[in-house]
């Protein structure tokens, strides 16, 4: 058990000195009382961005993460099992626990109560325990004074020496002294508070964000049960409990959920090295072609990895080279499995403890700290090659699917070669059933790509064919569901696609040969259509970003709906679109009139002025500019949905679902 953890700066901490508090507090509506215990506060206030990261969403939800995260101290500790978080109506959260409770007696250097003193002073959360056990700080290292600095009101009850105290406070300061109320036979701590409308530009709480959040926390600290429930609507409660004996262990076999696994055991390893650091590793491999690879340091989600990470995969490459070559799976003279090879099918978690972490990168959320590297190549070459040792049916398993990752690699490699050194991609031939413009300037020139050769014959004949081009594709053999992303590059319908924009692709990629300035993606409004967009995306996403950052790619809107009515005809875009012309249209005579409503379900069957009216006449169109934000978000979800990853999938399905009970697997 490591204890005394100090933790680090929050997942999303932006230093903005921008945030400020919508309304500062005046002071003249203290009493002298107030001030006095404000001064200390006052800071977090004035700054709360410094303190929880900023005034939004994450901020909000970090109030409750930092709570939370004392509890699990005090669970990590020993002396808590039980956490039970409670939304209720009007932006009230609680959190309990079964732990000692914060004392009470008076603080020899405060004068104050100890429970006081870490609700009222800066940082004050550690330095009053006894023994060797200190609070960490919470989460962010910034206590829970700071929850209370940001808290319109907040109620402290503790149960300790047999008896129940409570304090009130509002804005972090105090309203009353401790008193008690009555007697207890248990122990623990219950925080109540609503954050301060003031500070936070909204005060809802997001449900699934919290669920996502504190499922992970139970994960990272195995033997604690976490209880949540959403009480906020009368009649309408909504509890999970979670509590995963195994660890980071169990989180690697719900995310392993529904997947042939090539190793059975699942590696494991946990080693307490000096400075109270603490390294954890678990792994799996399964049939799966990308990885899933989930890195924390003190339980702070580390989305841009870091030391550890960087340490993780050099001991991970080198201990399965090694073992590959000593049992004679790879000869002497074959080539190296790479990192990349080495990535295919893996799902692992890192989860590392350590005092003043450092972070950084962009959202803060990269471990710096430099000797974690070492650390963690260490734990991982010793602990892992004795794995591999003591499991002969597992390391052959785990090399075989690595050497069939190096092999699909060279063969990817081999047939890109072939395929740029024949120059068939750059352009020169262009597609058969590429119907182009007589235009040649890129700035002029678009191109649609549309869904299956109906589509595609309207699209021909409904387009302006001096700046038009239209590239039919065959929405069947593009979705190749299940497949590489790099099968796909192989794919005719793909390659027309590279020919038809003249760039090349890969090393031989160059923007500045884009044959046209508008790329223009026209699917049909069904699920195959929105499967062909996403894979699209992904494509323009993973290999040609330039393209997508030169804002040359879009997403056609076709209307979903012809309404006749008389003479008149219109086109509507959405269901809403659909009932709120309805509602007029039936309006207008204030009786019911005869409306003919043709549903579109794909752009086959638009007859070409149909099609170039509402679809592709610069005057009426309406076109999406797809940003990279569009574009990653189908990439993610071409893996989450489309890939055979059932485990974040189910995590997918399950986070936007309903289900009462969430117990260890
Ligand atoms: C200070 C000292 C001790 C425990 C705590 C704080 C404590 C804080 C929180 C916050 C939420 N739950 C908590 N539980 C405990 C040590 C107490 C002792 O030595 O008995």
């Amino acid at each position: 058990m490591v204890k005394s953890l100090k933790r680090g700066a929050p997942k999303k901490l932006r230093f903005s000195i921008k945030t400020m508090p919508k309304q500062a507090p005046k002071k003249s509506s203290y009493t002298a009382k107030d001030i006095r215990v404000l001064e200390g506060l006052e800071p977090v206030r004035l700054r709360p961005g410094m303190y929880i990261g900023g005034t939004g969403k994450d901020g909000l939800h970090h109030l409750v993460w930092e709570v939370v995260d004392n509890c699990i101290d005090e669970a990590m500790a020993g002396h808590a099992k039980n956490i039970d978080v409670r939304l209720m109506p009007d932006s009230v959260v609680s959190v309990k626990d079964d732990g000692r409770g914060i004392p009470v007696e008076k603080h020899s250097k405060t004068k104050k109560s100890t429970l006081e003193t870490v609700l009222t002073v800066l940082h004050a959360g550690g330095k009053f325990g006894g023994g060797g056990y200190k609070v960490s700080g919470g989460l962010h290292g910034v206590g829970v004074s700071v929850v209370n600095a940001l808290s319109e009101w907040l109620e402290a009850e503790v149960h300790r020496d047999g008896g129940v105290y409570t304090q009130k406070f509002k804005r972090g300061a105090a309203q009353n002294n401790v008193k008690k109320i009555g007697t207890s036979k248990v122990t623990g701590t219950t925080i109540t508070f609503r954050p301060d409308e003031q500070i936070f530009q909204e005060i809802v709480f997001d449900w699934n964000y919290i669920l996502h959040h504190l499922r992970q926390q139970a994960y990272l600290t195995p033997g604690v049960k976490i209880h949540i429930s959403d009480e906020r609507e009368e009649g309408k409660i909504s509890h999970y409990t979670f509590y995963f004996e195994g660890g980071i262990e169990s989180y690697i076999r719900q995310l392993n959920l529904g997947k042939d696994t090539k190793n059975e055991a699942i590696f494991y390893a946990r080693k307490e090295l000096e400075n109270d650091t603490l390294v954890e590793i678990a792994l799996q491999y399964t049939d799966v072609y990308n990885e899933t690879i989930l890195t924390f340091a003190n339980n702070i989600y580390t989305v841009e990895g870091g030391t550890h990470l960087t340490g993780f995969r050099t001991a991970l490459t080198r201990t399965i080279n090694d073992y590959a070559r000593k049992q004679a799976y790879l000869k002497q003279k074959d080539d190296n499995l790479t990192a990349d090879d080495v990535k295919e099918g893996l799902t692992a978690i890192i989860s590392v403890k350590l005092r003043e972490p450092q972070f950084e990168g962009q959202t803060k959320a990269k471990l710096g700290t430099p000797e974690m590297r070492a650390h963690v190549m260490k734990v991982m070459n010793e602990s892992f090659a004795a794995y591999l040792e003591e499991h002969p049916r597992d390391g052959r398993s785990i090399v075989e699917k690595v050497a069939l990752a190096a092999k699909a690699r060279l063969a990817a490699r081999a047939a890109r070669d072939t395929v740029l050194r024949k120059g068939a991609l750059d352009g020169f031939a262009l597609p058969g059933k590429l119907a182009d413009c007589s235009q040649r300037d890129p700035a002029k020139s678009e191109i649609f790509i549309v869904e299956g050769d109906s589509a595609g014959g309207s699209a021909k004949s409904g387009r302006d064919r001096k700046f038009q081009a239209i590239l039919p594709l065959r929405g069947k053999i593009l979705n190749v569901e299940r497949a590489r992303l790099d099968k796909m590059l192989a794919n005719n319908e793909v390659k027309s696609l590279i020919i038809a924009m003249g760039t090349s692709i890969g090393e031989e990629f160059e923007v500045e040969k884009l044959r046209y300035h508008r790329i223009i993606i026209a699917t049909d409004a069904d699920v195959d259509g929105s499967h062909i967009r996403t894979l699209l995306l992904t494509l323009f996403f993973r290999y040609f970003q330039p393209i997508i950052d030169g804002g040359y790619l879009y997403i056609a809107q076709p209307p979903l709906y012809k309404i006749d009515h008389g003479k008149e005809s219109h086109y509507v875009y959405s269901d809403e679109e659909k009932a709120a012309l309805t509602k007029k249209l039936q309006g207008k005579k204030g009786e019911e009139v005869k409306l003919n409503v043709q549903r579109y379900k794909g752009l086959g069957e638009m007859n070409p002025l149909e099609l170039w009216e509402t679809t592709m006449d610069p005057a009426n169109r309406v076109l999406k500019h797809v940003t990279i934000d569009d574009a990653a978000e189908a990439d993610n979800t071409f893996e989450v949905l489309m890939g055979d990853e059932v485990g974040p999938r189910k995590k997918w399905i399950q986070t936007h679902a309903k289900t009462v009970e969430n117990l260890d697997i």
